[in-house]
């Protein structure tokens, strides 16, 4: 039958749903984001011990305000671990995952991203291990974790084109062997982005299991704002925010985004979005609805193949 209604769509197993899916709708689709999930997850068992987070009970009966598709959130701590979440978003136009761990403040190791936004035709991409703290000033820390893993990212920038201007105050957030893309919906594709997200994943495992837990007063406090900093900027600029917006409302959206996705914001610090980035104070003082003041930049990938960036302008605030 062409039709059915939100019930038996419940009821249904995923492998017929995803039949069905194909077959009431023009679009196809030859991805689905579970599988690296579970790989992630059986990868981090492998390696430490997961706890179940007590957001998982809150957050877990999220659905589409149509009642179209499915909404899947995952959500773990470890000893080393503050939180590992994951968001699936399954629906007749697209298939999100957006999935981040981030370590205790005690460890000055990046925080694992994978965001990846599909639609039939499209995709937008980003997959990295984010910087805890300076890449481009540090040298110290850049060197510390990302000098062996430049192969690594040579090897994918090959096979993904850089994905052209971005958020300026993103690359700060991004490491030298980040993956940002945007290719055309094809298995192929789809393949070379599963086995990129299971050698990053292995990389940051193997930085995670290697981390020493530091014991400094004064560095546990920079790590930990840097992971707030990192918190205020996502909760606020997430370019998400939209189609959850659409998804669930304005409400839940915003609920989501703040207590589970980007959970921390409230408590890991009291500075604010202004406090962190006061360049996006505009004259009538509506900053948050502006992407950005400095505007979109990075034409090209600013890192060289020996991972040195290349853009003059490294201080932006
Ligand atoms: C676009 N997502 C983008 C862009 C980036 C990112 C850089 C390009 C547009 C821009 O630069 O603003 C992702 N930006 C990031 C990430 C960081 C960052 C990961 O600063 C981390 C520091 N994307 C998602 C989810 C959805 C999504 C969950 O991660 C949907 C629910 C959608 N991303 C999405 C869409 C666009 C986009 C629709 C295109 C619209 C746009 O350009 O604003």
């Amino acid at each position: 039958s062409c039709c059915v209604s939100t019930r038996d769509w419940r009821s249904i197993s995923s492998k017929k749903r995803a039949t069905t899916l194909s077959s009431i709708s023009t679009r196809t689709f030859s991805v689905s984001y579970r599988k690296f999930v579970d790989f992630a997850l059986d990868e981090t068992t492998s390696h430490t011990h997961l706890f179940s987070s007590p957001l998982q009970e809150k957050y877990n009966s999220l659905e589409p305000k149509d009642g179209k598709g499915e909404i899947s959130i995952q959500s773990f701590e470890a000893a080393e671990i503050r939180l590992l979440r994951s968001l699936i978003i399954e629906t007749e136009t697209m298939q999100v995952l957006d999935f981040t761990v981030f370590p205790r403040a005690e460890y000055d190791v990046p925080i694992f991203c994978a965001n990846f936004f599909t639609t039939a035709r499209t995709n937008i991409v980003v997959l990295d291990l984010n910087p805890l703290h300076d890449v481009i000033n540090q040298r110290h820390y850049k060197e510390k974790y990302f000098k062996s893993l430049i192969p690594l990212g040579l090897k994918y920038a090959e096979l993904f084109p850089w994905g052209g201007k971005l958020t300026s105050e993103s690359i700060k957030f991004f490491s030298p062997i980040v993956i940002w893309t945007k290719f055309n919906s094809s298995p192929e594709n789809y393949e070379i982005l599963y086995s990129a997200f299971k050698d990053y994943y292995k990389v940051w495992l193997e930085l995670v299991s290697k981390a020493v837990k530091a014991t400094d007063e004064s560095q546990i406090s920079r790590n930990l704002e840097a992971q707030h900093r990192y918190l205020v900027w996502r909760a606020e600029k997430d370019p998400g925010q939209g189609v959850l917006k659409k998804l669930i409302g304005e409400t839940l959206a915003k609920d989501l985004l703040r207590g589970f996705l980007f959970n921390g914001v409230d408590v890991l610090g009291s500075k604010t979005f202004n406090d962190y980035f006061p360049h996006y104070c505009s004259k009538d003082g509506d900053l948050n609805n502006k992407g950005s003041i400095i505007g979109k930049s990075f034409e090209n990938r600013p890192w060289d193949e020996r991972g040195e960036f290349l853009a003059e302008h490294t201080h932006w605030y």
